[in-house]
């Protein structure tokens, strides 16, 4: 399995050395390397308030200012590897909590590299970016072809998440060592690459993406007959080769477009089977294969149906919705 190298790596240390050692650069090319012995990029990071934690997911999203800078981090404990037990046994401290009969307590202290947090960090962070990880109410619209032409689209047009993150992969600007399998025909191809919420340790939460290199293709609302070529394109390639670098097979995987996406860019979901992504629910995920097929049975089945998606309660197209009266 690939073996992937944190984003950001903190620095051990003594806070005295700060001053001395170099500050990190979060745009250099060591943002993806081994930052050790620089001074943490994170050090300077001042809470705002906190978006969303939950104590069954180890998760934290937490907003705040970096440098003077707004700033997203989220922070998530990740799952125990099989592989890693013998280690975590042998080299670990064990605190005992408590001891009744033949039950026992215990706080283990593993060796601090296997004890790792995943931290995405998110910055200079737009106010959308606050908003997507913030815990709201969500309501369920019903969309129909029209109201996405008269309502979404104008909206989507002004308002949406920069793409230029989707562009530096397709570019090789960024990510290039992370691909695991690109086809290169501008018209049918795609990059397959792990999908940033998947650290790659372990296969039970795999999840990949496959962005198409045609930049003209918005998000599921755009696909007709003429796509059907790309889309079996990236189910069969993208399946095959997820199971020559993983050996996962095409029947362990979920593989779906959602709608509405955060980036309209065309990209295509690839999880787990067994993994309950965020957003692999029937409100927002649309499996590839029920998607070919609709097309197959109706060319403009995507122009011409409803469809229906959560928005949040502070989203801005909810509003356009209500103003539109279609809530
Ligand atoms: P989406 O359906 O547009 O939005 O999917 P969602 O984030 O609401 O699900 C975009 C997918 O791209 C998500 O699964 C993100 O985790 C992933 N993603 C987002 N960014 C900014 C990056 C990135 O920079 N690199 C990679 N590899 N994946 C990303």
């Amino acid at each position: 399995m690939a073996d992937t190298k944190h984003e950001l790596d903190a620095a051990d240390g003594n806070e005295n050395d700060a001053a001395k050692r170099p500050r990190y650069d979060p745009n250099s090319d060591q943002g993806n390397g081994d930052a050790s012995g620089l001074e943490s990029p994170l050090s300077g990071f001042k809470t705002t308030t906190v978006l969303r934690d939950s104590a069954r997911e180890k998760n934290m999203f937490i907003h705040g200012k970096l440098n003077d800078q707004e700033a997203v981090i989220i922070l998530e404990k990740t799952p125990i590897r099989e592989d890693i037990l013998l280690e975590l046994f042998r080299c670990s401290r064990l605190n005992l909590d408590m001891s009744n009969d033949i039950y026992r307590t215990y706080q283990l202290q593993p060796p601090a590299h296997l004890n790792e947090i995943k931290t995405t960090v998110i910055c200079p962070a737009t106010e959308k970016h606050v908003k997507k990880y913030q815990l709201q109410e969500t309501y369920l619209v019903e969309e129909s072809g029209e109201d996405y032409r008269s309502i979404t689209l104008p909206y989507i047009q002004s308002q949406s998440f920069s793409v230029q993150w989707v562009y530096n992969i397709l570019d090789k600007k960024a990510e290039a060592e992370r691909i695991v399998y690109e086809d290169p025909d501008q018209e049918l191809g795609f990059v397959l690459l792990p999908d940033f919420k998947w650290d790659q340790k372990q296969l039970n939460d795999l999840y990949l993406i496959a962005i198409v290199h045609r930049r003209d293709i918005k998000s599921l609302r755009d696909l007709n007959v003429l796509h059907l070529p790309l889309l079996i394109n990236i189910r069969k390639k993208g399946e095959e080769n997820i199971f020559k670098r993983y050996g996962v097979t095409a029947n362990k995987l979920k593989v779906y477009l959602h709608y509405q996406p955060s980036y309209y860019h065309l990209h295509v979901h690839f999880t787990a089977l067994s993994y309950e992504a965020p957003g692999c629910g029937v409100e927002r995920a649309h499996l590839l294969s029920d998607v070919i097929q609709n097309i197959q049975l109706d060319y403009e089945y995507y122009q011409s149906r409803s469809l229906s998606f959560p928005l949040r309660a502070d989203d801005g197209l909810l509003s356009k919705f209500r103003e539109a009266g279609r809530l």
